[in-house]
């Protein structure tokens, strides 16, 4: 019977199914053969069974099945760029290595951020710690910086880290929660562990609700050193800043872009580079003296603990700009793979025991992840800014073909004229600082790691009175998700070690008793307050890299919509047009205006400050169409500024918005509106919510 052409490939929008003829551009299996027949599998007859023999069907289906890979532990939700790191200032009184000591050389980098607790297909805006990992391509071998968007961390030690993760994933009968901290098993073992408490502050503030990748600050978390040429030793510690300003979601609205858009996130950061707007960060360090170190009345091994930017400025050295998306989100965001152990000379570790145990585990987790020591092999984990060379040899996937006799060293294999291959470099080759060490071998923890409350009382003392109560009250909504009374008591008495007035809130906002006071390992004292803490107050006064969203209706003033547009686009906003249709709208005048986004699936959550250009017909259209009532209900309840055409007003009304700053006529024209849409309207918040 002759072989019957595809008939399963329609023509689509006016194209025909293509074919190909020449070598460069027809599909073939994995070995290079040329594949006659995408569509159909090979059968005995056309309506019987599938042929063993079909090797293009089971190659293709067989790669298939194989797609995944087991996805990280840890952080296996994640977004990436690659991108650039510049350094402003030379470091070369502190350091030998050359990316912190050639001032104006561009080093390639690829950074990933992350949620932590997630599955990968978990959404973006869980209240969550973010990892902050950038891998830089140095020519003196990568240098993985990987650090997260908080300064300090939950636990002491590494060998506690197994014991943290268990506890804030899923609980292990019921397979849930996703992605959250609101439940029993992560609260039972904060309780019983009280170095988390600083921690806990941190993440119970706006930072693990943040607005952007964009605009989130990065830390090194650990202490590290910097080696110079003499063979001296600095402490550091690493910062990035981001240019766009550190800048947060509300809890409410968090939740909501959560069921809007759970690629919130990683959208945000993919269509800013593809527009042409590239995220930046400053680099910055904190760099401190044995001396300075033993002056500080807590140990900067211990990863509970910062140092305050007011007794040890950072200082601004450098650039991280990214400026390219990933060609393949899983040959490169998935397959990256990010080790502390990377790095290079001039900068080493400290004993900082969390450190410690890091430099163990992702080696090692690789190895379980990407299957093979030869991980390193692969494009985005290469060493591109310098050749890499070892014996090391072989081993599943190996890609290199490896020439000469030559693999191990020492040999004189030259000397009979043949290649010897590379060789140790004692000068230039990466060298341990020469830490003295004498001592007795234990189990101990430190006595100057004993202290868990004195830095947990400065962050929270050192927060604006919106954050205390943002805090206070994400205290309250996590403590409320629980159902062990016990739990949330051992947490309570452990908070009145922080600061009495906020463990009396949470306990009000949970009506409970307050519980007795915990005994502390050390008694916790006051500290100046730090400011640098903060992040309300200190958005940048612009709209850029934030969005603005303008709702319209068919015979709404296109004048009114272009002058919205017009301000915020000068301001630095991207802007998207929302209609009740995709279609778009007519506006007064007959002119169509097409939509970016259809109101049902383009809440107001999505975007920073909105405007409600509307005809009085179309208003009164909207009125029957909740996704329209809550557009400007959640918004007024997310603090952003609202502009409106008088023709708005019933649907204001019907929405519960009530006059204030933020609420502006558009008639009033747009910079009245302009000057709030740049930030929120804290003010309101009492208005909208009950804090704790
Ligand atoms: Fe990680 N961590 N971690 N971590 N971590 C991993 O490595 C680990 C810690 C951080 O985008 C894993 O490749 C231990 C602190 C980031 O691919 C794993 C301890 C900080 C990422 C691992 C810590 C981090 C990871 C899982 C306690 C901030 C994502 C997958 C000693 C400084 C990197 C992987 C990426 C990932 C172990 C604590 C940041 C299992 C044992 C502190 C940003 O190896």
């Amino acid at each position: 019977m002759a072989a019957s052409k595809p008939t399963t490939v329609a023509g689509n929008g006016g194209e025909t199914h293509q074919t190909a003829s020449t070598p460069e551009t027809r599909i073939t299996t994995n070995h290079g053969v040329p594949v006659s027949d995408n569509q159909n599998s090979l059968k005995a007859g056309s309506r019987g069974p599938t042929l063993l023999e079909d090797f293009v069907l089971r190659e293709k289906i067989q790669h298939f099945d194989h797609e995944r890979i087991p996805e990280r532990i840890v952080h296996a939700r994640g977004s990436a760029a690659h991108g650039v790191f510049e350094l402003t200032e030379s470091l070369e009184e502190y350091t030998t290595a050359k990316i912190l000591t050639e001032v104006g050389k561009q080093t390639e980098l690829f950074t990933r951020f992350s949620t932590v607790a997630g599955g990968a297909g978990s959404v973006d805006t869980p209240r969550d710690v973010r990892g902050f990992a950038v891998k830089m391509y140095t020519t003196e071998g990568n240098w993985d910086l990987v650090g997260n968007n908080i300064p300090v961390f939950f636990i002491q030690d590494a060998i506690k880290f197994p014991d943290l993760v268990h506890a804030v994933k899923m609980e292990a009968d019921r397979g849930y929660p996703q992605a959250a901290s609101a439940h029993d098993t992560f609260w039972d073992f904060v309780g019983l562990m009280p170095e988390t408490t600083h921690m806990i502050m941190w993440a119970m503030s706006d930072r693990t609700i943040p607005r952007s990748l964009r605009m989130m600050e990065g830390f090194g978390v650990n202490t590290y050193r910097l080696i110079n040429a003499a063979g001296e030793a600095t402490f550091v510690k690493f910062h990035w800043r981001p240019r766009l300003g550190t800048q947060s979601t509300c809890w409410d609205e968090a939740v909501k872009i959560a069921g809007a858009d759970p690629d919130y996130h990683r959208r945000d950061l993919f269509e800013a580079i593809d527009a042409g707007d590239f995220p930046e960060w400053d680099f910055g360090v904190q760099l401190l003296t044995q001396a300075e170190a033993d002056a500080l009345p807590f140990d900067i091994l211990d990863a509970t603990k910062l140092i305050p930017e007011e007794i040890h400025p950072v200082r601004m050295v450098g650039k991280m700009t990214l400026n390219r998306n990933p060609d393949n989100f899983f040959a490169e965001t998935e397959q990256v793979a990010f080790l502390p152990t990377n790095i290079v000379p001039g900068i080493d570790f400290s004993e900082d025991p969390l450190l410690q145990g890091r430099l163990f585990s992702y080696q090692d987790t690789q190895l379980s992840r990407l299957g093979t020591v030869n991980f390193h092999q692969l494009p985005i984990n290469q060493a591109k800014g310098c050749p890499f060379q070892n014996m090391q040899r072989d081993g599943q996937m190996q890609t290199r073909v490896f020439t000469g006799r030559a693999n191990y060293e020492p040999n004189s294999l030259s000397r009979a004229g043949e290649e010897g291959g590379p060789r140790e470099d004692p000068k230039g080759g990466f060298r341990s600082f020469e830490v003295p060490v004498e001592e007795t071998k234990v189990r101990l923890r430190a006595e100057s790691f004993a202290d868990h409350y004195s830095q947990a009382r400065l962050f929270f003392r050192s927060q604006s009175d919106i954050e205390q109560a943002h805090l206070a009250s994400a205290l309250v909504f996590e403590l409320s998700k629980l159902t062990m009374d016990h739990v949330r008591n051992r947490v309570l008495a452990n908070i009145r070690n922080v600061d009495e007035t906020l463990a009396q809130r949470a306990a009000d906002g949970l009506n409970v008793a307050l519980p007795p006071k915990s005994d502390a390992a050390a008694q916790p004292f006051d500290m100046d307050a730090s400011p640098a803490l903060r992040i309300v107050g200190k958005y940048p006064d612009t709209l850029k890299g934030r969005a603005v969203g303008i709702l319209v209706t068919d015979g709404a003033d296109g004048a009114v919509v272009d002058a919205v547009k017009a301000a915020a686009e000068a301001d630095g906003a991207t802007v998207k047009i929302v209609a009740p249709k995709i279609g778009g709208v007519t506006l007064k005048g007959g002119k169509t205006l097409k939509a970016d986004g259809q109101l049902a699936g383009t809440p107001s959550v999505v975007f920073d400050a909105v405007a409600l250009v509307l005809s009085e017909a179309g208003c009164a259209e909207l009125l029957k169409e909740s996704a329209a009532i809550d557009f400007a209900a959640h918004a007024f309840a997310h603090l952003k500024a609202i502009g409106h055409t008088p023709e708005a007003q019933p649907l204001l009304d019907k929405a519960g918005v009530a006059k204030d700053a933020g609420v502006i006529d558009l008639a009033k024209g747009t910079d009245a509106w302009l000057k709030p849409a740049r930030t929120r309207q804290w003010g309101r918040e009492p208005k909208v919510r009950m804090l704790a």
